[in-house]
């Protein structure tokens, strides 16, 4: 296992979810920590929680000059970001495509993919610089198939898929490295978001049967970028054991 101790590790959307649980997992190894959401408040608490150095970003990825500026903004001890996790995401709406709503699909297109472009655009050229660097994707199930009502959604996580693949295809001449972590249902505020604050309904998405836990995936994470740095682990495909594809699952 390679040590992440005094690494900068970079995590989007650390506000919650899987980027939050990323945080304390990397934490855990003595990783230092550049915290990136919108939700400044809650990035203070959990940075307020970690026992490690962290450095925090207030920032929508959908805006490339914020990004742009976000970055180059760092403080010198802050620049050399050994892990890039392109965390940050969202789905909007389980609509036909038909009758979809188009904002909706705005702000998926913008985050899932061109904020993750925004991101990576930004920081792979310092690692290249620096010869070392790792860049760890959240993709999804949904990445690898399609599900009703799923469309935009599962096409922003099959462009994630394609963009993993390209830049490890570009990098192959570097030691930086790229990763997935492709998951299927994981209990976060994802379907809070997707159904627009209705909670009902994003509860009902997780009942009859056990979801991943933000922790499940996030122990991926850091195991994926811990490993030697001749290994570079391309996929990881995690679900709950009661699912079996985006459209098999199984509730009691
Ligand atoms: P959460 O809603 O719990 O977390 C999403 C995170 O993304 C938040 O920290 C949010 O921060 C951040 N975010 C959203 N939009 C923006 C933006 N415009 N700019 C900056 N940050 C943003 O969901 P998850 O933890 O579940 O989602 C994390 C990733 O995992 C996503 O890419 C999602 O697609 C993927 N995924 C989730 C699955 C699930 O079942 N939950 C399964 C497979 C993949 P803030 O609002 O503070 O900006
Ligand atoms: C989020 C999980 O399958 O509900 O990627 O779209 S899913």
């Amino acid at each position: 296992m390679a040590s992440l101790k005094d690494k900068i590790v970079l995590i989007t959307g650390a506000s919650s979810g899987i980027g939050k649980a990323a945080a304390y997992q990397f934490a855990k190894e003595g990783a230092k920590l550049i915290l990136c959401a919108r939700r400044k408040d809650r990035l203070e608490q959990i940075a307020s929680e970690l026992e490690t150095e962290t450095y925090l970003l207030e920032l929508d990825l959908q805006k490339r000059a914020n990004v742009e500026k976000a970055i180059a903004s760092l403080p010198q001890q802050w620049q050399a970001i050994e892990v890039l996790v392109n965390n940050a995401g969202l789905g909007r709406g389980v609509d036909k495509l038909h009758e979809g709503n188009i904002d909706g699909w705005e702000e998926m297109i913008d985050t899932n993919i061109k904020g993750l472009l925004y991101m990576s655009r930004t920081i792979i050229p310092g690692m290249i610089k620096r010869k070392s660097g790792h860049i760890i994707n959240i993709g999804s199930i949904a990445g690898h198939e399609v599900y009703p009502g799923g469309n935009v959604y599962c096409a922003t996580k099959h462009a994630v898929d394609a963009l993993t693949k390209g830049m490890r295809l570009d990098l192959v001449d570097t030691p930086l490295r790229v990763s997935t972590v492709d998951p299927g249902l994981v209990e976060t505020e994802f379907s809070d978001v997707r159904f627009y604050g209705d909670k009902e309904r994003a509860k009902i998405t997780y009942q009859g049967y056990k979801a991943l836990e933000p922790v499940d995936v996030a122990d991926s994470v850091v195991w994926i970028a811990s490993r030697p740095s001749h290994v570079q682990i391309s996929e990881i495909i995690i679900l709950p054991t009661a699912q079996a594809s985006v459209t098999s699952l199984h509730k009691e």
